[in-house]
């Protein structure tokens, strides 16, 4: 099967688009009863040409602008339609411009009415619209004399047509399927039917999509393409698709279905704007918009993010705050219009769909990375932004909206050029930079700590990772390199020190410090009572003991040597794993203590989960 293109119609009102649309195909666009009782066309009408081609006829109206660009977001070909008795009208003018503000530049321009005028003035209007396109990407377009009435000319722009049909190339599909809506009705007996056109993917019958943006699963019972059912639709087709399990008036023009869990709902995106040179007045930050892009339309503020207002023919970075909610895509274009006088005043493309909610000056070398595709540049830009929080494949690739190719070829360039850490078996990415930088601030806090405590040997490993809020690869990588090349050491109880770093002790308060482990040593399981001890320096330096984990708390404000109390849960294990259990008394005597020491050992080896208390004895656990 031959590709199946889209020819979308443009111009003024009442100047022949549907009936010229009929004289090709045969069938009349204008399906709804109103259309055709007041002869001027309201919302979008279709029409198949032959096996492959649709026509998609727009109305000429100026209060209807929005079903037009409903109409031609999407299209192959553009088929401008003026009639030759009264020339350019400022809706040929808006919908041509439309035109190129949506990147449509291929199409045909269609003199009609011919039968109407004389030869002469076709020659005159036939310059009128050069003069028209020059300077735009639609100039050379063929600008073709029809009369729908008499035929005449109907032969030949038919000819042209199939030219242009047979010269377009097919595009890529794209990895993730998108239709917007552009009508939702209901067959009996048959269901809810919604219309549009692929923008991106395919999609098949039975498949699940994702209904946004109010993110509501369906599944898809039946596709019709030119009014035929096939199995599936690919990008670049007009589907009719039957969906399950929803009514009609939950789903409208401006919804899209998509492949699910891909795109969020959004209505903050920031994009590139350009604005028509015959816009009067300027953008500035706040001013209220219509926002157009697929088939939705929405009320919205922008903000230029380069700090002046946009002008006439300037084009400029902006971010968009919506009213509602949308599904937008980086290179997804929209149309912006004004209320009064109600006109178009320019379009362009969409960056990023989900800008974070502050606006920051680094956020223009991003959106200037991807308004130029350059996939390294943009991983490195979000990253930076990123910092220690990293990214993964997916995250970027969600988050960019790049395709996953590029995505993965841009990834391997950093990493060869040594800008990327790959972390948590490989799957998450962080730049080098990052990582130098949470380095610097590891030493930063663990200085800080010494400063701030200097009787304690350092800060702990997991309390830090806390408080710097790093991604936890990154924070285990950075602390492993630093303890690597020696800047940081490592404690008992995980305390992470600097290695230069040491307790400011006197000479005095050094042999003190000996003094006290030495009556813990000799007091074995009988230690003195630290109460006692704390007087004065004692108490400071237990503390300092202590830190060094050498005096060890227990239960019950005592303190035992480490050694005493690795020493006590050796024999409680040998005992245990021989009578199976152990009581209080059995304990104190094994140690030689009293009731109080082997009580206070017993709790600690309880907290510890070494035994488990079971009524009157314990067990190992
Ligand atoms: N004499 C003559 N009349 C035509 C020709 N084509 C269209 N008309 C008439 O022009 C009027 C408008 O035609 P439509 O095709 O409905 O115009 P339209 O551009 O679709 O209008 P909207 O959809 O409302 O924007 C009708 O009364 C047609 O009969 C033509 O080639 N010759
Ligand atoms: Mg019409």
């Amino acid at each position: 099967m031959v590709y199946p293109l889209i020819i979308g119609t443009a111009g003024h009102i009442d100047h022949g688009k549907s009936v010229l649309v009929q004289a090709i195909t045969g069938q009349d666009p204008d399906r709804l009863p109103e259309e055709k009782q007041r002869g001027m066309t309201i919302d979008l009408g279709f029409a198949f040409w032959g096996e492959d081609v649709a026509f998609i006829d727009v109305p000429g109206h100026e209060r209807l602008i929005r079903n037009m660009v409903a109409g031609v977001s999407g299209i192959d070909l553009f088929l401008l339609v003026i009639a030759a008795d009264e020339g350019v009208k400022p809706q040929t003018i808006e919908h041509l411009q439309i035109l190129q503000i949506l990147g449509i530049k291929e199409g045909v321009v269609v003199l009609t009415k011919t039968d109407l005028v004389d030869a002469q003035i076709i020659e005159r209007r036939r310059g009128e619209v050069e003069r028209l396109l020059w300077g735009t990407p639609l100039q050379g377009s063929p600008i073709l004399p029809v009369s729908a009435l008499t035929g005449q000319g109907l032969e030949e722009l038919k000819e042209v047509l199939r030219e242009l049909l047979e010269a377009r190339e097919k595009v890529g599909e794209g990895e993730i399927f998108r239709l917007p809506v552009d009508r939702s009705f209901s067959i009996k007996g048959f269901g809810t039917v919604v219309t549009g056109t692929v923008i991106s993917g395919r999609v098949e019958v039975g498949e699940e999509v994702e209904l946004l943006p109010a993110k509501r699963p369906l599944r898809i019972r039946g596709i019709e393409v030119m009014g035929k059912p096939r199995p599936e639709v690919r990008r670049g087709m007009r589907a009719a698709l039957n969906l399950r399990g929803i009514g009609k008036e939950e789903i409208k023009r401006g919804d899209s279905l998509a492949t699910p869990s891909f795109f969020q709902p959004t209505r903050r995106l920031e994009g590139e704007l350009s604005l028509l040179k015959g816009f009067p007045g300027e953008v500035k930050g706040g001013s209220w918009l219509k926002f157009l892009t697929g088939t939705a339309e929405v009320v919205g503020r922008v903000y230029p993010l380069e700090g002046r207002p946009l002008r006439r023919g300037q084009s400029g970075l902006v971010r968009f705050n919506l009213e509602v909610n949308i599904t937008g895509a980086l290179g997804d274009r929209f149309v912006v219009r004004i209320p009064s006088p109600p006109s178009t005043i320019g379009g362009g493309e969409i960056l990023d769909p989900y800008p974070p909610t502050k606006r920051r000056g680094e956020r223009l070398d991003y959106l200037n990375a991807l308004k130029g595709r350059e996939v390294p540049q943009v991983i490195r830009e979000r990253l930076l932004w990123r910092r220690s929080r990293g990214a993964t494949e997916n995250e970027l690739w969600q988050a960019t909206q790049l395709p996953w190719k590029l995505i993965r070829v841009g990834l391997r360039e950093l990493q060869e050029n040594g800008n990327l850490v790959r972390l948590g078996e490989g799957s998450h990415y962080f730049l080098t930079s990052s990582l130098l930088k949470l380095k610097e601030r590891i030493i930063d806090e663990v200085k800080g700590f010494h400063r701030q405590n200097p009787y304690r040997l350092g800060v702990g490993e997991d309390e830090l990772g806390h408080r710097l809020r790093a991604h936890l690869e990154l924070y285990r990588k950075a602390l492993q390199e630093l303890l690597k090349s020696g800047e940081l050491s490592l404690h008992s109880g995980r305390k992470l020190a600097l290695s230069s770093h040491h307790i400011p002790l006197s000479p005095q308060e050094e042999q003190l410090k000996e003094e006290l482990e030495e009556r813990f040593l000799k007091g074995v399981f009988s230690p003195p009572s630290p109460r006692e001890l704390k007087r004065g320096d004692a108490s400071r330096l237990m503390g300092v003991l202590q830190e060094m984990g050498a005096l060890v708390p227990t239960g019950h404000s005592l303190l035992f040597h480490e050694k005493w109390v690795k020493r006590a849960e050796e024999l409680l294990r040998e005992y245990v794993q021989e009578k199976g259990e152990i009581n209080l008394r059995e304990f104190k005597e094994i140690l030689h203590t009293s009731r109080r020491f082997a009580l206070s050992l017993l709790t600690y080896f309880d907290n510890q989960g070494i035994t488990r208390r079971v009524g009157e004895v314990r067990r190992l656990r």
